[in-house]
């Protein structure tokens, strides 16, 4: 049996969470196509069955925000998350968006992901997109970059390349017993993913600044014979941002909260009755205290008694 944790690394929108969440076959990860959608490490888990010529295996998946430049305390604690996945892991998956021309900001994730040392392997996601002939040339520069363990083309979200990436991995994992039980295939409570679903919404349907400024936090989640009820606050830096939240007429928030509560009934597979509310925290991804309340780990630490 092999067992052990695997860090996927990268540049903002190449395609992490998305990989995640086709390898786990479940969204426990939210993808929009904004930068800087994810903010912690997610933990996503496969348990594999002997086959030939890969061995039985639990894969610790873990997502993690995009490799950028820090410019406040949110986006700190988002590169802290990226440096924790890169220490504790026993195979790195570098992901790379093959339709972008490669930058200055991937020399920067590469050199992190090579400081940090031990095997990697370089995914070039997105192959849907390009000509196959571009594929070998492209091959052949990365090679020259690194020596990267493996060089697998991959698409994310057409589930190309995956069978083969999942054995590779498998194969370079060291031996082990799992970490997790067969039925968990992931660390996160369900309300965080359900405070994670809302944040997607607001992201997919808000624009410039908005996104960026909101954080969600869920208030309450009451475990009723034929529903969950749940309320979960919306924060924002500024006035303005609240009144564009809320819509004219309450309109956005509405829409915020009917998209977010279908996804979470099907995440929790029962029905949800969600209540949302707008608070305005100035300045919050400035506060280290405020940022540091949001992860959901410290949110564990002091939570008054829930059903769940
Ligand atoms: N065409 C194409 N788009 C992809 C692929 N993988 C991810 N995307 C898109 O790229 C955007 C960013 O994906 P996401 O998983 O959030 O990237 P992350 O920031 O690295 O976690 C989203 O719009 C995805 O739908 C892929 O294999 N092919
Ligand atoms: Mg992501």
């Amino acid at each position: 049996m092999r067992a052990g944790y695997v860090s996927i690394i990268g540049r903002p929108n190449a395609g992490k969470s998305t990989l995640l969440n086709a390898l786990v076959g479940e969204k426990i990860a939210i993808v929009t196509h904004k930068p800087q959608t994810t903010r912690n490490r997610i933990l996503g888990i496969m348990n594999l069955r002997a086959r030939k010529g890969v061995p039985a295996a639990q894969i610790v998946l873990v997502d993690t925000p995009g490799v950028h430049k820090p410019d406040s305390q949110l986006n700190r604690r988002m590169m802290q998350e990226v440096y924790d996945a890169l220490a504790s892991r026993d195979l790195t998956l570098l992901i790379v968006d093959a339709t972008m021309k490669f930058g200055t900001g991937d020399q920067f994730t590469l050199d992190a992901v090579k400081r940090a040392g031990g095997p990697v392997f370089l995914l070039l996601n997105k192959v849907d997109m390009i000509h196959k002939e571009k594929l070998l040339p492209m091959i052949a520069e990365w090679s020259q970059r690194h020596g990267f363990r493996e060089i697998i083309p991959i698409s994310a979200k057409k589930k190309e390349g995956l069978e083969v990436l999942v054995g590779k991995i498998a194969n370079a994992l060291p031996n082990g017993q799992p970490f997790f039980p067969q039925d968990q295939i992931t660390d996160q409570p369900e309300r965080f993913i359900a405070a994670e679903i809302v944040r997607e919404k607001v992201l997919m349907h808000t624009a410039e600044e908005v996104p960026y400024a909101a954080a969600v936090r869920i208030e309450q989640w009451e475990v009723k014979e034929k529903i969950t009820r749940i309320a979960a606050v919306i924060y924002i830096e500024r006035e303005g941002q609240k009144k564009i939240i809320v819509g004219k007429g309450g309109e956005m928030i509405k829409k915020i909260g009917t998209t977010a509560r279908i996804d979470i009934e099907k995440l929790l597979g029962r029905k949800v009755f969600l209540e949302l509310f707008v608070k305005v925290q100035p300045d919050w991804r400035q506060s280290r205290g405020f940022v540091e309340e949001l992860d959901w780990r410290r949110q564990l630490e002091d939570l008054t008694p829930i059903d769940e």
